[in-house]
This record gives structure tokens, sequence and C-alpha cells, in this order.
């Protein structure tokens, strides 16, 4: 093994017990899959700073303070999907909800909210810059995405972390986005319940909605029902692995 793999495999497990991940998946067999040393693998081929955002050592967009969160949070694309199932679900509080994790992965599940709320969560407060031409600064609070994956246990092929919503659009299906792995792993990428210490309103993408806070507004997929852990988005609308991106935006959203 090499001295940058034995680093990075070092700063994960340090990362892992002080998070308490130690308990949850059991840190030796994490690090022992497959999956796991395909990233640290890949990632001797990329800068030290993709390194660490994959270890998760640091938050890589900037965060905010309090006193700078905006007093309007624009609502943007859906504000409210009009389809019967979603709204059958506003209507009981999200009792019957679930979060559906399937595709490749070892254990696929269904989380309830309640469940959601139970896992390792993180609140930051992060400006969200839609191509629109607006920015707004919000504090979220959610689920780390990472702790999500580990539960389900990521096959080794696995490549994007695919997010499928509630929302209709028009003749394209239902809205739907798509990141990579190293994205999903970083400490920032939450699947929200709360905006500014209030349980996630529909305007913005209620029950849970994605915060991936180094790339655009579309990338931070509301209404999310499904997640499936692919090796390539091809298959999913119209290929380019997102509603917007398949009206021609890019894949790559970075900020
Ligand atoms: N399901 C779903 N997610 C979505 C959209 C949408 O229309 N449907 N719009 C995207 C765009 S372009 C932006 S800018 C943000 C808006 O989020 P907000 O309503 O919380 O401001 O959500 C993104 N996620
Ligand atoms: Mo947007």
């Amino acid at each position: 093994m090499t001295d940058v793999k034995k680093s990075t495999r070092r700063a994960f497990m340090g990362l892992a017990s002080a998070g308490g991940l130690l308990t949850l998946t059991g840190c030796d067999k994490l690090i022992s899959t497959p999956w796991f040393m395909n990233v640290i693998d890949s990632a001797e081929a990329l800068s030290r700073s993709v390194q660490r955002a994959i270890t998760g050592s640091r938050p890589v967009a900037r965060e905010y303070a309090e006193s700078d969160i905006s007093e309007n949070f624009r609502q943007n694309g859906t504000t409210n999907p009009q389809n019967a199932s979603y709204q059958t679900m506003v209507a009981n509080g999200f009792a019957d909800w679930y979060l559906e994790v399937g595709g490749l992965v070892d254990k696929p599940l269904k989380l309830s909210l309640a469940a959601l709320r139970q896992l390792p969560a993180r609140t930051q407060i992060t400006r969200h810059d839609c191509v629109e031409g607006w920015s707004d600064i919000a504090k979220w609070t959610g689920a780390k995405l990472s702790a999500v994956l580990d539960i389900a246990g990521v096959k080794p092929e696995a490549r994007y972390v695919m997010f499928f919503c509630a929302d209709p659009m028009g003749m394209n299906g239902n809205y739907y986005e798509s990141i990579d792995i190293p994205g999903a792993y970083q400490p920032q990428t939450i699947l929200a319940y709360e905006i500014n210490d209030q349980t996630l309103p529909v305007a913005h993408g209620a029950p849970i909605r994605l915060r991936y806070e180094t790339q655009l507004g579309y990338k931070q997929a509301k209404y999310i029902m499904r997640i499936e852990l692919v090796d390539s988005y091809a298959k999913f609308g119209r290929g380019k692995g997102g509603f917007w991106e398949d009206q021609g935006y890019e894949w790559y959203a970075g900020i």
C-alpha cells in the first residue's frame, strides 16, 4: 500500500470514529469494502483538495453567519407538485412517505422521515445560486447523504447517485438529478428536512431536498422520493443526468 493510501485510510478511520460511524456500520467492514478501496485508488489520481473532500475532512463550500440569512429565500421551479399521490402525502404530513434507496447497493432501503431524522445530521448556512441570476442564503439541516449510503452499502461499480422527484415536468417525466460518488460523500452533501430551523415547507421541497453546496441551484433536487445508485445515467430521461441537463445545462454545475 502506498503512503498516500495509508494516510488517506488513516484520515478516514479517524473521521469514522470521531463521527460515530464505527457504531453505525463497523469501521473495519466499511474500510475493507472493495468500493472504499476503489475510492482510495481513484483518489490517488485526484488533486489533494478533492481527496480531502472524499475523506470528509473539511467543508468545501463557504458557510455564512446567522446574520447573513436571507429574509425571504426565493422559491423556484416546482413549488407545489400537482399530482394526487404527492398531495395525499402532504395531507397526512408525510406519515406514509419513505425514501427508497436502491440500484447498485448491498441492502436496498426504505427510510421513513423519522428514520432519516435519526441519522447523523449536519446544519450549514450556505448560499444558493440559481442560473437565472439570483442567490439567497439559508440554514439547512439534514441527514448526511454519506450516512444513508453507508447503511445501504454502495457497490464498487456504482458511479452516480440519482435522485428521482415527485414533481412531473410535462412530457419530460418527473424532475430528476444526479451527482457523483465523491460529491455524495462531501460532508456538506445532505438530505435537508429543515430550512432555517423549520420543517421544510412544500415550496422548498418537502419532505426532503438535496443540498449539494458546491453546485448550482438546479442540482438541489426537491421532493426526493427515490435514490438509485447507478454506473451510468445514460438510460434516464434524455441521458444527460438531470432534467435541466437534458435541456442543455451542464451536468457539472460547479459554482
Ligand atoms: N424537484 C425539483 N427540484 C428542483 C427544481 C424543480 O423544479 N423541481 N428546481 C431547481 C432549481 S432551478 C432551483 S433554483 C431550486 C430552487 O429551490 P427553492 O425553491 O428552494 O428556491 O430547486 C431546484 N430543484
Ligand atoms: Mo435554478
